[in-house]
């Protein structure tokens, strides 16, 4: 939006698979897809049983579209062999654990070699220049630290690059605000969500964050928009690029977006195999299709993960800035936090992308669920902006209301808030309250 790349990210000479052709990026990957799924089946007892039962054996592995033939693996796996049964080495090769927290169950818990360790740390350097961040630039990094792999890995990509880092992690607010201005970064790596409440908070403080020094955003782990988007660039003057990653695969840095496209993220398809299944019947579906995101790692030692059903629901399109990966159109949810509404499907992100649509209401919404009479009612909960109050704010509730029947076909009750009502995100936002069961 702002800001030109002072160099093209495209060109790191210290990068060449970065600008392989497809051709190249598939010989690439039918090689280390064979020695993964063999290292895996020798070393990981829950790969044995699986392929064994299913009558596939790694030999099976001739080309690409074979992969297609051996099962899929899920959350679950990871649960069941909690907490280290799918490491595919000894202990003392294992260089870190992350898990990631479950709100239902126990934790995933995930494991890197020191290789791996590099590995991620290049692929998340690689998405933080693909995005405009520069060698020498101070880089806020405000993802949490500790066993989620965003503040540690966003954290070793901004080093690898060659930055300065901050690593402030998530939350304290006043203390990122007072750090920014003092500092006076170059980037600010976090969730989209968090960044809006960071904007927020300096609007309160009388702080206008364009005037910061902030002039590109990393943001992923949550699903956001392209109405998002524009509102986080217009509100810090900054551009704003997409990250996307999962702890099970590797976390941040699975794939990232070109500041020169802004067109999705190019997932990194030297290290990962992408596809994309349908949600119900798992079947491969062809480029272009929306359905579930299927991720291979292809050269992960301490935890080998094949056919990894994601849950996030995208598509998947020839690449734009590096013609050699495919391009991830945006999640536009994870297949478990549908809402199924009356009949109708329906995800956040939609709400996000309707209501930043309507004059005077704000990006800070909530979804609640309830089910009286025994029919499901969806409650959208959003803030007005600061200027529109009174009978412009009735009147704002009234065209969300009825763009979202237009839109998504369902009647939906909206109660338009003051400012500031909402608690607001410190990473991760939750945004759906589900009171069906209370
Ligand atoms: O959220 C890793 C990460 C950290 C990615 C920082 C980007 C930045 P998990 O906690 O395991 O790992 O959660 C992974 O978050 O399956 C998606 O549902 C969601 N997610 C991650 N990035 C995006 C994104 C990290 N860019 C889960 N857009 C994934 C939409 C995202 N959803």
């Amino acid at each position: 939006m702002t800001t030109a790349p002072a160099s093209t990210p495209a060109t790191s000479p210290s990068d060449p698979e970065l600008t392989m052709s497809r051709d190249q990026i598939e010989a690439l990957q039918l090689e280390r897809l064979r020695s993964t799924i063999a290292r895996a089946y020798a070393r990981v007892p829950l790969y044995r049983e699986k392929y064994d039962a299913a009558g596939v054996h790694p030999d099976d592995l001739r080309e690409l579209s074979d992969l297609a033939k051996f099962p899929f693996t899920d959350k679950e796996d990871l649960r069941r062999s909690y907490p280290f049964g799918m490491f595919a080495v000894p202990q003392q090769e294992v260089a870190r654990i992350h898990a990631s927290s479950g709100t239902t169950g126990r934790a995933t818990v995930v494991g890197y070699t020191r290789q791996d360790l590099d590995d991620w740390a290049k692929l998340g350097a690689r998405c933080l220049h693909a995005s405009g961040v520069q060698p020498g630039w101070k880089v806020h990094n405000a993802y949490g630290y500790g066993l989620f792999t965003g503040g540690l890995g966003a954290h070793d990509a901004a080093e690898h690059l060659g930055t300065t880092v901050i690593p402030m992690s998530g939350g304290q607010t006043d203390k990122q605000i007072t750090l920014i201005r003092d500092f006076a970064p170059d980037a600010i790596l976090c969730t989209p969500t968090y960044l809006l409440t960071i904007g927020d908070a300096m609007r309160r403080q009388g702080i206008d964050p364009r005037t910061t020094s902030l002039k590109v955003g990393v943001l992923g782990a949550e699903p956001w928009t392209e109405e998002m988007r524009t509102e986080l660039e217009e509100m810090f003057d900054i551009d704003a690029c997409d990250i996307y990653g999962l702890s099970e695969v590797m976390g941040p840095g699975v794939a990232g977006e070109s500041i020169l496209t802004k067109d999705g993220n190019h997932v990194w398809e030297d290290h990962f195999r992408p596809e994309i299944i349908d949600p119900f019947d798992a079947g491969v579906l062809a480029d272009g299709e929306p359905g579930e995101l299927v991720l291979t790692a292809l050269t992960k030692q301490a935890l080998p993960i094949i056919r990894y059903r994601t849950h996030d629901l995208s598509t998947l399109h020839p690449g734009s800035a590096y013609p050699g990966h495919r391009r991830m159109g945006r999640i536009s949810g994870r297949s478990d936090d549908m809402i199924i509404l009356r009949g109708v499907n329906l995800f956040p992100t939609q709400i996000e992308e309707i209501a930043l649509t309507v004059d005077g209401l704000s990006p800070h919404f909530q979804l609640e669920l309830t089910r009286p009479d025994r029919m499901d009612q969806l409650a959208v909960r959003i803030e007005r902006r600061e200027e529109c109050s009174g009978e412009r704010a009735r009147e704002a509730a009234a065209e969300l209301g009825a763009r979202i029947k237009k839109g998504i076909g369902s009647s939906c009750r909206i109660e338009v808030v003051d400012p500031g009502v909402l608690p607001r995100s410190v990473g991760k936002l939750k945004r759906i309250h589900d009171l069906r069961g209370l």
